[in-house]
């Protein structure tokens, strides 16, 4: 039997890094909500982002998407940032909102439109030299809509090219993840779209070069856990962005959708090594929070995660092992399911309060007086980056 006292000191080595975007105005292709309090600027951004981490402990970064988060000093960006609390974390580059890019970035059969989408990642890579940032995250919205419309092999050869271009640009401390998605923009082929294509790719590049899973990026049904611990068995699953999704690639909450698939992925992430001190896979959300407010809706995610790490620590995988190797189907199954029905909220508050933290975090903000002063301080948000 494991107890919450074995593994309240793991709990510690939690670090999930938060998206800019989650806080800027998002919605759908039908709507765009403008809600009271969102960032003007970059900073703003930054400050909420440092909010979520004041009240939580979970959240020491902020992930930027360039050039949605774009500005003229980085440096100093980073400074205000470590005022602030917290770090600036993985650089997001985007290929998908220039005409140039309408039949591809890094696959074009156009040189020329190659080379600026390079250069772009160029750029992107001066941007985490002067942030500190290690990862440099790469999702691509290339692919086609139509059979023939393309030559889907020569595109992947293209892809290989310029990724390698990209990556030699690296130094030694900073990684290329590469995210997959299995459709959407595209909808006939996806380049990049799933976790087989990503971890071809990036194998071929070298031991900095890895795969980022995204929980919304699958067909319905998929086993993401065994995708889980199929990367980690490759030294190749370098980070997570976590979120919920019913239909497609929906953004939502992570651990709203589904709090057993997100336990089950974490049970692997620990069972693989990824988890904490154990590894390097990085915890991020990728979500946008289009109808409810931003920096609660990013408060009750990062404790999901923490919730679901929890119980997933509590399997007793001595006796879940002992079971395995038994052939005792439904002992096993019972060992798991027990540490997944296991309530951690009272134990996590009192955690969190001998931390110094708040024991319930989202009370603690909505009754900080920060949304009531950002809703009246700040007026014409922009949005997220998404139209
Ligand atoms: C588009 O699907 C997407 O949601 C990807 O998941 C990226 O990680 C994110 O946008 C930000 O570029
Ligand atoms: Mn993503
Ligand atoms: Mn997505």
């Amino acid at each position: 039997m494991t107890n919450f006292a074995d593994i309240s000191s793991r709990l510690a080595e939690q670090e999930i890094e938060v998206p800019s975007w989650a806080y800027g105005n998002s919605g759908t292709r039908f709507k765009v909500f403008g809600s009271p309090g969102t960032p003007r600027t970059v900073e703003e951004k930054i400050a909420d982002a440092a909010a979520v981490h004041r009240f939580t402990g979970l959240a020491p970064r902020v992930a930027l998407h360039i050039p949605w988060d774009e500005v003229d000093d980085y440096a100093a960006l980073r400074r205000y940032a470590e005022d602030q609390g917290i770090g600036l974390g993985t650089i997001n580059s985007n290929t998908f909102q220039d005409d140039d890019y309408k039949l591809g970035a890094l696959t074009h059969t156009d040189a020329k439109i190659r080379q600026k989408a390079i250069d772009h990642h160029f750029a992107c890579i001066d941007v985490m030299d002067a942030t500190g940032s290690r990862d440099l995250k790469i999702w691509l919205a290339e692919g086609s809509n139509y059979p023939g419309q393309a030559d889907i092999r020569g595109r992947q050869d293209r892809l290989a090219e310029s990724l390698a271009t990209i990556y030699e640009r690296l130094s030694d401390e900073q990684r290329l993840v590469l995210e997959y998605k299995f459709f959407e923009p595209a909808f006939y082929h996806t380049d990049v779209p799933d976790w087989g294509t990503a971890y071809t790719q990036v194998a071929a590049l070298g031991d900095n070069a890895l795969v980022c899973l995204d929980t919304g990026h699958h067909a319905p049904g998929t086993n993401i856990e065994f995708i889980v611990a199929q990367l980690l068995r490759l030294g190749k699953l370098g980070s997570f962005d976590f979120n919920s999704r019913f239909y497609a690639d929906d953004d939502l909450i992570v651990g709203a959708a589904d709090p057993y698939q997100l336990f089950r992925i974490l049970f692997e992430v620990i069972r693989g090594g990824g988890y904490g001190t154990d590894g390097d896979t990085a915890f991020m959300l990728d979500q946008c929070h289009n109808i409810e407010k931003k920096i609660p809706g990013q408060i009750r995610s990062v404790l999901n995660v923490q919730e679901m790490t929890a119980r997933a620590l509590l399997v007793d995988t001595a006796a879940l092992t002992a079971a395995q190797e038994e052939g005792d189907v439904l002992l096993a199954n019972e060992i798991f399911m027990d540490a997944f029905y296991t309530d951690v909220r009272t134990d996590l508050a009192a955690w969190r309060e001998e931390r110094g933290l708040p024991g319930n975090p989202m009370q603690a903000y909505l009754a900080s007086g920060y949304q009531e002063q950002i809703e009246a301080e700040r007026v014409g948000g922009t949005q997220a980056g998404w139209s």
